[in-house]
């Protein structure tokens, strides 16, 4: 592949300086009889009543959290309420032009930018759109308790429809927006082009650059906004995410018809606190949010800061800036003004904060100013206002009552196995999208799948071994898998670090910079978390994504990005969402303590992730096929040490048509009745060596069975073979301690307690850093470790002279070191 960008030593040392530009504050000077000439009197009015609802919509919750009652209606909210009191006018400003194609992801705080969202897309659909969705959503839960007696238009059924999933979803009734499993932090509703809302401080700013990218790589229209906060611009995934977003490659690399850069808004609703602490003077170092656009590209991300206390100063600012974006110039950077008038939350005492400053932003009440503004300029009269008011905020109050109400509102049955049937969506999806997937070449011209096709893909040819060059591997098993969903799913992209002319980190892509055009393929900063929060925002809008972590060592930095967004929006949407994300992680070795751990327990542990590890060539295609053709996030584990392996199990080879194997079955791949071996990972090809030297010295016949799947997993074959041998040793390359095996050891312990002749044993790497490659094998399980094992814990092999320590006694003397 030809390098287009060239560094030329005498452009880089050049002297020079870096010129910046002024960075607006607050610019926006219309007077209202200026904006008389954009905006009608319906459009002054809707503005002032969408913010007096979302006050109400608060000051209710806020009432009920303190008192437990409001306007006699009691209720015991237990769930927590980020309000947004103050800041009704940045939240309208920024939706009121916003299209149901322009997308909003937000925090904790973000029920008053729901609200606006939804108001201003209730607005702009039509009446038949609207009554497509309401009758569709959920076939329609939440239309039903509001529909009844209903004998107003669409529009206002619209109104009380979302009022109320909004509440419901706070409530955590059945009848909210995601069943009542997202709640107050994330609840959203994808059809007006809301989307999730983050518990995780900063926790959109990773993911909304991935809905972006979408926009742009599937050529879909409309804006992304991630609303958060002012204390969450100190997050590094917040950083990641403006960093993806601004990958100059959008405009130098890309294919232009794409659209240019991605079509993003980072809106920091600035309030100037943290929970009590200050941004401001206290927490960073930056004074104006805004300043952060001039580190982050030579268009200073256009940034500026908007008055976010008159809502028409936010409106103005969202039109110009989403113009830039359609223009292909994103991202924007938007420093809005704003106060929380409310606490935190509401046990909130405000103890970090003065009363008089309070008091002083109550005096610039941004409801008042603008209902002073439109009545003294004329443009709207007052009495037109105060009835608006009233309406609303009767619509609002009859909204909670419904939601309120457990009759009319029920939730899940507690009892109910719901939460079970959403944690996976478990679908199998072809492809996303019906064009044509797009391809630089012909395939059968790929130089990578001609020189698979002279590779030998059986254990043995003319009777003898393979050599590995000859050999075709795990490597080549994963790019013929990835090529066929290529060709298939339009919407399907990878990229991770050195995706591209590198080959993939480890060379699983080597051939695919030739096939596919950037969009498809690219590279991604040194941005973990970036890169997974991008692939979930990609897949959050509809799309199949692959993205790599050089070493599975990596996953803490991209900690909150798997842990809790990739494995969590399918069950917190209530099954409403799906979640095509393939993240390929890589197993280390040899490359010391921070390159070579096998963290599957990790994402074992964590709800939501399916989880696989095959070692095998004809496991690694048949897997990757399934996973790439389903609707799940799956941890796709990879061994360094095994990539070039090839087959040496399936005798009938591994073909060279599409297959599947099912995300939750292991693998026996060898038959014996005297002794089961479970493995995962490298350890199958370690235990085979154990199995051969039982065979040879004891004459006995070890079953050796590839877990293959850590998460689903069927026990049924597992169980059969240690009824059937009574006997079960566990291995893996993990360390020892909380590993996968210790969790099937126990499971295994209670189906098979009357079958087994002694406890199940597992063996793992020492509770230790991985140490240099010279002395890995005082770490990861050895073959002897294994027969030790049996020979110690299992049952005595005749005249076996143990090499290690593997007694009971020095395990409980290793724990008690914590080692
Ligand atoms: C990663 C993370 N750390 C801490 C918290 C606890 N927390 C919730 S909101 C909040 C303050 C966030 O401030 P800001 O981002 O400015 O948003 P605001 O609350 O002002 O709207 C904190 C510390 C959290 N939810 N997530
Ligand atoms: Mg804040």
């Amino acid at each position: 592949m030809p390098k287009t960008i060239i560094i030329e030593p005498e452009k880089v040392l050049a002297r020079g300086a870096i010129q910046f530009s002024d960075i607006p504050l607050n610019a926006y000077r219309n007077s209202i009889e200026q904006e008389r000439t954009r905006y009608t009197s319906e459009d002054f009015l809707n503005i002032w009543r969408d913010m007096c609802a979302i006050r109400e919509f608060e000051t209710i919750l806020n009432e009920i959290k303190i008192k437990g009652t409001y306007k006699g209606v009691t209720y015991n909210h237990a769930g927590p309420a980020h309000l947004s009191i103050g800041q009704e006018a940045a939240a309208v400003g920024m939706a009121f032009t916003l299209t149901s194609d322009d997308h909003i992801f937000g925090s904790h705080r973000s029920h008053g930018e729901i609200l606006a969202k939804g108001f201003s897309a209730i607005r702009q659909l039509s009446d038949s759109q609207l009554l497509d969705i309401m009758k569709s959503y959920r076939n329609g839960a939440l239309l039903r308790p509001v529909e009844k007696g209903h004998d107003g238009t669409v529009k206002d059924l619209a109104l009380r429809f979302f009022i109320y999933g909004a509440y419901g979803e706070i409530f955590a009734r059945d009848t909210g927006f995601n069943r009542g499993l997202g709640g107050s932090m994330h609840a959203f509703f994808a059809p007006f082009g809301i989307y999730p809302n983050n518990a995780i401080v900063g926790g959109s700013g990773s993911l909304a650059p991935g809905a972006a990218l979408y926009k742009r790589v599937n050529r879909k229209p409309g804006i992304v906004v991630a609303n958060i906060g002012d204390a969450a611009f100190a997050c590094g995934p917040v950083w990641e995410g403006i960093t993806f977003s601004a990958m100059d490659q959008y405009r130098t690399l890309w294919d232009p018809s794409l659209g240019g850069g991605l079509p993003i808004i980072f809106n920091c609703m600035n309030n100037f606190y943290g929970m009590g602490g200050q941004p401001l003077g206290e927490t960073s170092g930056q004074q104006f949010v805004a300043r952060i656009g001039a580190g982050v590209n030579p268009e200073q991300m256009h940034a500026e800061r908007v008055n976010g206390y008159d809502p028409l100063s936010v409106i103005d600012a969202f039109r110009r800036k989403k113009q830039v974006l359609l223009e292909g110039h994103g991202p924007v950077l938007l420093d809005t003004v704003t106060y929380r008038i409310s606490g935190h939350s509401p046990s909130d005492a405000s103890s970090y904060r003065s009363k008089e400053e309070i008091e002083r932003w109550l005096q610039a009440d941004s409801i008042r100013a603008f209902q002073n503004k439109l009545v003294e300029s004329d443009t709207v009269a007052e009495n037109l206002l105060e009835s608006s008011r009233e309406s609303i905020k009767s619509i609002v109050f009859d909204m909670f009552q419904l939601a309120a109400d457990l009759v009319a509102s029920p939730r899940i049955p507690i009892d109910s196995e719901l939460v079970s049937s959403v944690m996976f969506s478990n679908r199998h999806i072809e492809k996303f999208d019906d064009r044509k997937p797009e391809f630089l070449q012909d395939i059968a011209d790929n130089p990578r799948v001609q020189q698979i096709k002279g590779k030998i893909r059986t254990p043995m040819h003319e009777g003898k071994p393979v050599p590995k060059m000859k050999a075709y591997s795990i490597r080549d098993g994963i790019f013929e898998a990835m090529l066929h969903r290529f060709a298939v799913d339009p919407t399907m992209i990878a990229f991770g670090e050195e995706n591209r002319d590198w080959g993939g980190a480890f060379a699983v892509y080597r051939g695919l910079t030739e096939a596919l055009p950037y969009h498809r393929l690219f590279n991604s900063a040194i941005a973990e978390a970036g890169i997974v929060g991008a692939a979930v925002g990609y897949a959050l809008e509809g799309g199949r994504v692959v993205a790599e972590l050089m070493y599975a060592d990596f996953m803490g930095r991209a900690g909150d990005e798997i842990f809790n967004q990739l494995s969590k929006w399918q069950s917190m949407s209530g099954g409403q969402l799906v979640m095509p994300v393939v993240l390929r992680i890589s197993v280390g070795a040899k490359y010391g303590a921070q390159h070579s751990q096998d963290w599957s327990a990790l994402v074992n542990h964590i709800p939501g992730l399916k989880v696989v590890y095959p070692v095998t060539p004809y496991d690694a295609k048949g897997m990757m096929n399934a996973a790439l053709a389903g609707s799940d996030p799956v941890i796709f584990l990879e061994s360094q040490k095994l990539y070039d392996f090839g087959e040496m199990f399936e005798e009938q080879g591994v073909p060279e048509g599409y297959y599947e194997i099912e995300l939750s079955e292991p693998s026996v791949k060898r038959k014996g009745n005297d002794l089961t071996i479970i493995t995962l990972g490298p350890a199958l090809y370690t235990a085979v060596t154990a199995a051969d030297e039982l065979a040879e010295k004891f004459s006995l016949a070890a079953e050796v069975i590839d877990l293959r799947s850590v998460n689903p997993l069927n026990y049924d074959p597992l169980v059969e073979s240690v009824r059937k041998t009574g006997k079960v040793l566990l291995v893996s390359d993990a360390v020892e301690r909380g590993s996968v095996m210790q969790t099937l050891a126990a499971n295994l312990t209670q189906l098979c307690f009357d079958h087994l002749d002694a406890p199940p044993a597992v063996v793992g790497s020492r509770n230790w850093i991985t140490p240099a490659a010279e002395l890995e094998a005082m770490f990861f399980p050895q073959a002897a470790w294994l027969l030790d094992t049996i020979h110690e814990r299992i049952f005595p092999l005749s005249g076996h002279q143990p090499r290690t320590n593997q007694t009971l006694g020095e395990l409980s003397r290793r724990a008690r070191l914590g080692v």
